[in-house]
This record gives structure tokens, C-alpha cells and sequence, in this order.
């Protein structure tokens, strides 16, 4: 179809100081989002950011949530007004994180828009946000967010066309004055890229046999189409194995957050006394992050990382060896473990996708991920939900045992690393930023101290230096680690929308095989004592005990 009669305008703004993207995007509520001229602001932001935007190919789509439809709008208008070449938009307005990654780089195109605020709540009182990809697929680094932000400061006008708006559910070819619309099947391109990564015909035999069964929560969010056509089309799990597959715009009322706070029904399903699934996983609102947990287990996403990357021969893309891996520093130690006895490298970087860009484009790293449940590898430069669950599927039907036994193994070759992170959330801005003044005030003073049984023996604020561009990012989290290599580390969220997010992560590792029954919080009791006494969380915060834990 083609749209001829377009007339651009230039909308007169002032500038908007508080658009300064965070670990993932810029995110805010969706009534900031709505807010005259305010999302409009930030797309001409990004725009102008890009030198070679004219006549260019972006990839455009969202989690589905609540605005995302008038977003995907406003971004056509916007990116004709722009002279864009050509917008390739996921069908409904819908694209996961990994799929938008994979288009891009399939496009060659010169980035990416992916609407979605991730595992935050939706709906119009929830949260939206806006996410840009370069060209390599992966997250826009710090650079490129500062550049934006600037610009997004000082930004007095941005140009829109005036047209009705496009359907977005049919496939299809659109002409919008110089600019094509594509509205493509959201699943296709990215289901290719699965079936070439695993062996999709063992996976196939593993779903279908009698004696297996697995339930995968898409919590209303992005991932349902691709869940429904990768396990049960393609793979042949049954039908209903994909529980909560419908994207809603407020995805069913709660945080499609995939961890044992939030995924709630899944949890109750696989700590079922009797008939729980053998297998049970879960992915968050892009469709980045992934939740893993076998009959009455669960798997953490730092022992996740761990066991992908002790089992990566088992998969055909990985077959020959991984490069390396990395994870972020809050992340617990269990893939370095894996790392030194495969003779390989093992990189720390600082919270967010972004900083494994570079060692993914540069091949020093093959598999990566974080504690906040999300892992990936160099198929796309980003982290990937359902791409782990195929992986963990893969492994189980390799090796024919448990989830249980596989994770019980590999502690028994590597050791356990004990973790948890407790979220303080919604904390005021001024009692968060006096906390951790207070601890950065006495780093100098820890080292040599005793608490309970730990003695400090290093404590600093993280500073990575990345070891391609050589870029410095400083302040990324506090680091105390003792002398048995257990580790507290205090950080501040970079994605919520309210108040201040204190995250603290306590790690302890055991080689012992009488060590490997506690109960996580159990293990990690005076650890955590230690955590709230050393940065005096009650006195700073009046909280007694965290939000969440996971
Ligand atoms: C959180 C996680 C971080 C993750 C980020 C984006 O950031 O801790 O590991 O990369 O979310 O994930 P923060 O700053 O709130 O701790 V997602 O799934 O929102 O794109
Ligand atoms: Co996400």
C-alpha cells in the first residue's frame, strides 16, 4: 500500500533534562512516556545520534506492553519525518530483545528500537521503555547513551509526519512517502536461528516421550508466540506446555519478572509434591532473561551460566569449544570455575549487556550472562530467554538425567557457590545516596577487619576497563571480599522507575560434598548480617529486611 499524501511538521519543544537512559534503556513510567511531547523527544534524540540515519534500515518492535502500539505509531511517523530508508517492524508491534538483535545484524541494518521496560510491571499505571541496538545487534554502549542523553538536553524540535496510523497485525509492505514499511512474522527468522544452534531433532524426541515434561511460563509477555511455535509446533511438546502465552498489555496484571518472587504459578507447579514437570523455566517481559528450575529445583542463574558452559560440547554450535566466557562482576564465581579448568578466559564486567559487546564482537568470549537471570552467547549480542531454555533442553536430553542430578554433579566437580541478591526497593533517593557515601567513606578502613567468621581482604568500588576499546566505566557496585573468597557487593539499580533500588548479592563457595545440603539463606546467614551491619542498611534506609529475594 502506498501513503502518498505526507506532510511534515517540525513540533517546537523544550528540552527535557531527565532523559538519561540507564543498565538498559531509557525507563520510566508510562504517564512520564505520555507526557506531551516527552516520548517523541527521545526518539528524535536517538535519531540525531545516528550521522548515517537517511535512507537507513532499522529494525522496530516490543514487548507488547501498554503504549507500545501508540509508540510503534509516533516511531513511523518520526522515522519518515526522518528520512529513514526502511523500518522492518515484528508483526503486532511484537519482537523480543534476542529477535530484534537477530534481524539486525540478518538486515544488516543500522540498529534497532525495542520498546519494552523489560521485567517491570505493564499497564497504563506500569512502567514503559525504550531500548536502542547498534548495528552489531547489541545493546547502544555507554558512549552512544551519554551522546543521546546530551542531546535529549538540549533537544528544541523534533519532525513528525502526519498520517493515519498504520495496521500493524497483517504482514505486509507499506510506502510511506520515500520511507518502506516490512511487517514481518516476529518468529520466523529467530526460530531459523534456534533450529541451526540446537539439535532440535533430540530435543524433539526428549518433549515428545512419555516420561517428560516440561512447562515454560511466558508470563503474558513477549516470548509466548515464540514458545508456542518453537516447543509445540516445531519441537512437539504438548499442547499446553507453554502456560501464560499470550502477550497482554499488562501482561496479566503482575511483573513478568522470571524468578521464584514473581513466577508464581510456576514455582507452586514444579514444588508440587507429586507430578510437578521434570522441567520448568520462565522468561521476562522482552524475552531476554530466563528462569530454570527442574522437579522440586532451582537452578540459579549463576550456576545456570556455570553448567551451560561445562556442557556447551554437548551442542552443536558449540561443539568445537568455547573461546571464553565472562559474566557480570555481581554474578557469582561458579562459571570461573569452569573457566580455569577448561584453560579458558573469563572476563568480569560491570552490570549490563552492554559491556559483553565487545568481547562477543571480538570473539574473546563465546557464552555470557549475569545473576539477574539472563545468559547468552555470540548467536546474537544479547541476552537471550529462550535460547537457554533450548540449551538446558538440549543438555537433559544428552545426558538422560535431572535437572537435580546435573546441578548436584557439577557442584560436586567444581563446588557450590552459595548466592543470593536482596533487593531493597523504593528506597528515597537521599537516604540511598547517603548509604553508600557512608560506605565508600570507609573502604580504606575494612581490609583486615573481622566480621564473624570472615576476615575483609580487599574492598573497592569495581572500575572495568574494557579490555578492547580500552573505555573506563568506574563506580560500578562496591566489592568486599574476604579471605575464604566470599563476597558482598552493594549497587544501586539502574532500571526501576521509582525511589532508589539498593541490590545487595552475598556469594559463599563450599567444596566440601557435606556443605552442598543447606538452604541458600541458611548458608549465607552471617554473610548477610555482615552485609546489613557494614552498610548500616536499617539506620540508612529504616528497612529490616529486603523487598525481594531471589
Ligand atoms: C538489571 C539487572 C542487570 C540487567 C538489567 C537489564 O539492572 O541487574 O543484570 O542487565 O536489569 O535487564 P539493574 O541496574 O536494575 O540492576 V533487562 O532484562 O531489563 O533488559
Ligand atoms: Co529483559
Amino acid at each position: 500500500m502506498i501513503i502518498k499524501t505526507i506532510r511534515t511538521s517540525t513540533v517546537k519543544i523544550t528540552p527535557f533534562k531527565d532523559q538519561k537512559p540507564g543498565t538498559s534503556g531509557l525507563r520510566k513510567t508510562v504517564k512520564q512516556f505520555q507526557a506531551l511531547d516527552y516520548f517523541p523527544a527521545f526518539i528524535q534524540s536517538i535519531f540525531n545520534s545516528l550521522p548515517t540515519l537517511r535512507n537507513s534500515t532499522l529494525i522496530l518492535g516490543g514487548d507488547g506492553r501498554y503504549f507500545n502500539r501508540e509508540a510503534i505509531q509516533i516511531i513511523l511517523r518520526m522515522a519518515s519525518a526522518n528520512r529513514v530508508g526502511k523500518i522492518i517492524l515484528g508483526q503486532s508491534g511484537i519482537l523480543s530483545t534476542p529477535a530484534t538483535s537477530n534481524l539486525i545484524t540478518l538486515h544488516k541494518a543500522l540498529g534497532g528500537i525495542i520498546l519494552s521496560a523489560s521485567h517491570n510491571a505493564g499497564g497504563p499505571l506500569g512502567d514503559f521503555g525504550v531500548k536502542f541496538n547498534t548495528s552489531n545487534g547489541g545493546p547502544a554502549p555507554e558512549k552512544l547513551t551519554e551522546e543521546i542523553f546530551r542531546i535529549s538536553s538540549n533537544l528544541r524540535e523534533y519532525k513528525i509526519t502526519n498520517i493515519h496510523p498504520i495496521p500493524l497485525d497483517k504482514l505486509g509492505e507499506y510506502q510511506l512517502g520515500d520511507m518502506e514499511i516490512e511487517i514481518i512474522d516476529p518468529v520466523k527468522d529467530y526460530a531459523e536461528l534456534m533450529a541451526k544452534i540446537f539439535n532440535f531433532e533430540k530435543i524433539s524426541s526428549l518433549l515428545k516421550s512419555d516420561n517428560f515434561s516440561m512447562c515454560f511460563d511466558a508470563m503474558h509477555a513477549v516470548t509466548g508466540p515464540y514458545a508456542h511455535t518453537i516447543l509445540e509446533e516445531q519441537l512437539g511438546a504438548p499442547k499446553g506446555s507453554v502456560i501464560r502465552g499470550q502477550p497482554l498489555p499488562n501482561f496479566g496484571g503482575g511483573h513478568p519478572d522470571p524468578n521464584l518472587a514473581h513466577a508464581k504459578q510456576l514455582v507452586e507447579m514444579m514444588y508440587r509434591e507429586e507430578n510437578a514437570p521434570n522441567f520448568g523455566a520462565a522468561s521476562d517481559g522482552d524475552g531476554d532473561r530466563n528462569m530454570i528450575m527442574g522437579d522440586y529445583f532451582f537452578v540459579t542463574p549463576s550456576d545456570s551460566l556455570a553448567i551451560l558452559a561445562a556442557n556447551a560440547h554437548l551442542i552443536p554450535a558449540y561443539r568445537d569449544g568455547i573461546k571464553g566466557v565472562a559474566r557480570s562482576m555481581p554474578t557469582s564465581e561458579a562459571v570461573d570455575k569452569v573457566a580455569e579448568k577448561m584453560g579458558i578466559n573469563c572476563f568480569e564486567t560491570p552490570t549490563g549487556w552492554k559491556f559483553f559487546s565487545n568481547l562477543l564482537d571480538s570473539n574473546k568470549i563465546s557464552i555470557c550472562g549475569e545473576e539477574s537471570f539472563g545468559t547468552g552467547s555470540n548467536h546474537v549480542n544479547e541476552k537471550d530467554g529462550l535460547w537457554a531454555v533450548l540449551f538446558w533442553l538440549n543438555i537433559l536430553a544428552e545426558r538422560k538425567e535431572s535437572v537435580e542430578n546435573i546441578v548436584r554433579q557439577h557442584w560436586a566437580e567444581y563446588g557450590r557457590n552459595y548466592y543470593t541478591r536482596h533487593d531493597y526497593e523504593q528506597i528515597p533517593f537521599k537516604s540511598a545516596e547517603a548509604l553508600f557515601e557512608n560506605l565508600r567513606e570507609n573502604l580504606k578502613l575494612l581490609p583486615h577487619k573481622q566480621f564473624k567468621e570472615h576476615t575483609v581482604v580487599t574492598a573497592d568500588d569495581f572500575t572495568y576497563e574494557d579490555p578492547i576499546d580500552k573505555s573506563i566505566s568506574e563506580n560500578q557496585g562496591i566489592r568486599i571480599i574476604f579471605d575464604d573468597g566470599s563476597r558482598i557487593i552493594f549497587r544501586l539499580s539502574g532500571t526501576g522507575t521509582e525511589g532508589a533500588t539498593l541490590r545487595v548479592y552475598i556469594e559463599k563457595y563450599v567444596t566440601e560434598l557435606d556443605q552442598f545440603e543447606m538452604e541458600t539463606q541458611e548458608a549465607l546467614e552471617t554473610l548477610i548480617q555482615t552485609a546489613e551491619f557494614i552498610a548500616d542498611i536499617k539506620g540508612y534506609t529504616g528497612r529490616t529486611k529486603p523487598t525481594v529475594i531471589t
